[in-house]
């Protein structure tokens, strides 16, 4: 699948639906033979393919141009990718607005206000009902549809109309709110019913899937609302005959194909070579972020500007870089986030750094795999600090790449991350002064404590990687009143969490 085409809508024939606001893949060129694809990496593509290719799947998403996909023939008949046409308006008021302008910043605790505009909650509506549309001409009689994420939370239910004999799978990337704040939005009950068409609606944490449970019994009936202690599965929610089950699944890396990556000679080699590049003798602290608000990069950057004004870091021992990828640049707040974040770089530079030797790096960017994968390998201390996240692979990808069990992690307790990466230095971004103390520890940490601290990391995502997450949920899902989705493996995942 290195280089797919994307077709348009053969028979109802796949199994197996993943419905998400994106395809895997996107634009590489326009060759003279037409658009080609490249592959998007990522943990959920990877879990996810080999269900698709036993499974006759299909994939259906937005391909990320206006034009759409072009309908073609795929060179691996086994995953069928879909392509679901957005115009310009659309990916305006439906993506930038209605989802990152509304959903994501009151999902995320309303770190910045959210906006609360009609015309985008009118198109999200309509496109929601196209993905709806999408999936249930792609989809076999009796088939399992998984939709992905809060830019398609009305797709359960609009899909259950259209094909009521199909299973639904629903699952949240994001943190779920508490009810006080989720109760702002104008929608919130259709929002609800959109998810309450789904058999199984998995959050990431426990924490998620019960402010769901709390917020279903303020507006519905309470006597609609059952408690579940089966593995996973935290609650049910009775819809006429129908049981929707409620649950929480945290989401993993591919652990092992990244500790691959990390093991690889390329990667070593690249790692000692950044270490050179940024001075041998100087300890290096890592962010890798979607420049998002979220993201704590700029209570980081002040962290990191206190600890060189009050002399625990120096340019010349210390360095910090930043890769910060472009993200949902035409949408206010990410612009004013960037301009902040920029000033405080170049402020930092300008006050603490000499000729050749800045204590920011800062890369607005986006690095391949192998770099990224350098990168974790040559730090000493990763900086994972959001304010508020669903998970944070970040996080995960650092400790899948350290074999050598170097490297110290601090972690936000605001990540979905820190309730399994126990073991991480946690910390609260939001007290500046309990980060830099945390940050300075992690410089100075114990080498012998660190790799004790690593290595319990390190086991906790083996057993539970990206394949586990997967599996865990389909076999929920599959518990729903259904037979298993998943052929017995003998992998102890595929038997977890079975109702
Ligand atoms: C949402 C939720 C949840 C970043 N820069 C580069 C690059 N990345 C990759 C990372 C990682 C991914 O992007 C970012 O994932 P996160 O989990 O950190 O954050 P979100 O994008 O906000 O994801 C989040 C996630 O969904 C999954 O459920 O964990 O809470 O917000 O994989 O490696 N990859 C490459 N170059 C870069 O420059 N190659």
């Amino acid at each position: 699948m290195d280089t797919p085409r994307i077709r348009q809508p053969g028979a109802a024939d796949a199994d197996f639906v993943v419905v998400a606001n994106r395809l895997p893949v996107h634009l590489d060129s326009q060759g003279p033979d037409g658009p080609r694809w490249r592959r998007s990496p990522g943990g959920l593509v990877s879990a996810l393919e080999p269900i698709l290719r036993a499974r006759r799947g299909a994939w259906a998403g937005w391909a990320g141009t206006a034009a759409g996909g072009t309908p073609a023939g795929l060179p691996d008949e086994d995953v069928r990718l879909h392509a679901v046409p957005l115009d310009e308006t659309e990916y305006r008021e439906y993506y930038e607005g209605f989802s990152n302008t509304t959903l994501w910043p009151l999902f995320h605790d309303v770190v910045v206000p959210p906006d609360f505009d009609r015309g985008w909650w009118q198109s999200y509506q309509r496109v929601n009902q196209r993905f709806a549309r999408h999936a249930a001409a792609l989809a076999a009689p009796g088939a399992t549809v998984w939709v992905q994420d809060y830019q398609l939370m009305l797709v359960p239910e609009m899909l259950r109309a259209l094909r009521p004999d199909v299973r639904i799978g629903f699952f949240l990337h994001i943190p779920f709110p508490p009810p006080e704040l989720f109760l702002q939005l104008p929608w919130r009950s259709q929002i609800v019913d959109g998810l309450l068409g789904a058999d199984l609606i998995g959050f990431q944490l426990p924490g998620g899937a019960q402010n769901f449970l709390h917020l279903v019994r303020r507006l519905r009936r309470a006597e609609s609302v059952g408690h579940a202690a089966r593995s996973a599965v935290l609650g049910t929610v009775r819809v006429g005959d129908r049981e929707v089950r409620v649950g929480a699944f945290p989401i993993s890396v591919d652990a092992a194909g990244l500790e691959e990556l990390a093991g690889g000679r390329t990667v070593r080699e690249r790692a000692r070579q950044i270490r050179r590049q940024l001075g041998e003798h100087r300890r290096i602290m890592l962010g890798v972020d979607r420049l998002d608000y979220t993201k704590g990069i700029d209570q980081r950057l002040r962290a990191f500007e206190g600890l060189l004004a009050d002399g625990r870091a120096a340019a010349r021992d210390t360095v910090l870089v930043q890769i910060a990828t472009p993200s949902r640049e035409r949408v206010e707040h990410y612009r004013l986030q960037r301009a902040r974040i920029e000033a405080r770089v170049g402020h930092i530079n300008g006050a603490f750094g000499q000729v050749g030797q800045v204590p920011v790096h800062y890369l607005h960017t986006t690095v391949d795999r192998t770099e990224l994968a350098a990168l974790y390998r040559a730090a000493d201390v990763m900086l994972v600090t959001p304010l508020r996240d669903g998970m944070n692979l970040v996080a995960k990808e650092f400790v899948a790449a350290r074999p050598d069990l170097g490297g110290a992690l601090v972690l936000s307790e605001f990540a979905g991350a820190a309730q399994e990466l126990t073991r991480a230095l946690l910390v609260n971004p939001h007290h500046l002064h309990e980060l830099q103390d945390v940050m300075a520890t992690a410089l100075t940490l114990d080498p012998a404590d660190g790799r004790r601290r690593m290595e319990e990391l390190r086991r906790h995502l083996r057993e539970r990687d990206v394949h586990h997450w997967a599996r865990s949920f389909l076999t929920a899902l599959g518990g729903a009143g259904h037979g298993s989705l998943l052929p017995d493996t003998g992998d102890p995942a595929t038997r977890a969490n079975v109702a």
